[in-house]
């Protein structure tokens, strides 16, 4: 009896934890967005070496965020490591830089093709809607997602990572899908 009680206990609490991996080429905002998360605050940053991890609770799911970094050796040598176990991806974009597009475009690319990473859902956020060069809309053709728009569970969001803006959106369309998710 005690040991039923415990794997319903132990199937509940799995159920509730959501592992999400935060990717996107270095400097789009990650880690500012996630202590904006976290916090409700930007703060100061020194640039992530490695990883970080942050629990938030949110909607009655613990979401894990894995913060990795975003630099070029850390995409090609560093980040398929922690492709497996996770439940949704965030990937992030500075709306800002035009002349890094085509290298985020290329790396979000490689995630959505990639045959080690399950069909997760994955939110885009389009970061530094503050200084942006493009609106979202005008993003998602330039990063050519329609394609993806009702084949995979993708959500293209404009967020400031400074203030907040966004951000709620964001993960309010990504935990009504890790809610209903069965693994
Ligand atoms: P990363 O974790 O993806 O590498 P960071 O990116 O979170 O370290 O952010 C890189 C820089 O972008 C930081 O500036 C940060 O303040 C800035 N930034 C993040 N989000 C926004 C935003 O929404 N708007 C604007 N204007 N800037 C943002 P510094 O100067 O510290 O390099």
């Amino acid at each position: 009896m005690g040991q039923i009680i415990l794997k319903a206990l132990y199937s509940f609490q799995s159920q509730k934890e959501k592992k999400i991996l935060m990717l996107g080429i270095d400097d789009a905002g990650k880690t500012t967005i996630l202590y904006q998360l976290k916090l409700n605050k930007a703060i100061q940053l020194i640039p992530t070496v490695g990883f970080t991890v942050e629990k938030i609770i949110y909607k009655n799911l613990e979401l894990q965020f894995w913060d990795l970094s975003g630099n070029d050796y850390s995409r090609k040598f560093f980040w398929h490591h922690y492709y497996k176990n996770s439940n949704a991806l965030l990937f992030v974009i500075d709306s800002s830089n035009i002349e890094r597009f085509s290298e985020a475009k290329q790396t979000l690319n490689m995630l959505l093709e990639n045959p080690n990473i399950p069909d997760i859902p994955i939110l885009i956020l389009a970061n530094k809607q503050d200084i942006a060069a493009v609106n979202t809309e005008r993003l998602q053709e330039q990063l050519e997602l329609n394609q993806y728009i009702g084949v995979r569970q993708l959500h293209i969001q404009g967020c400031c990572a400074l203030n907040g803006d966004g951000l709620k959106e964001g993960l309010n369309w990504l935990s009504n899908i890790l809610i209903k998710q069965k693994f």
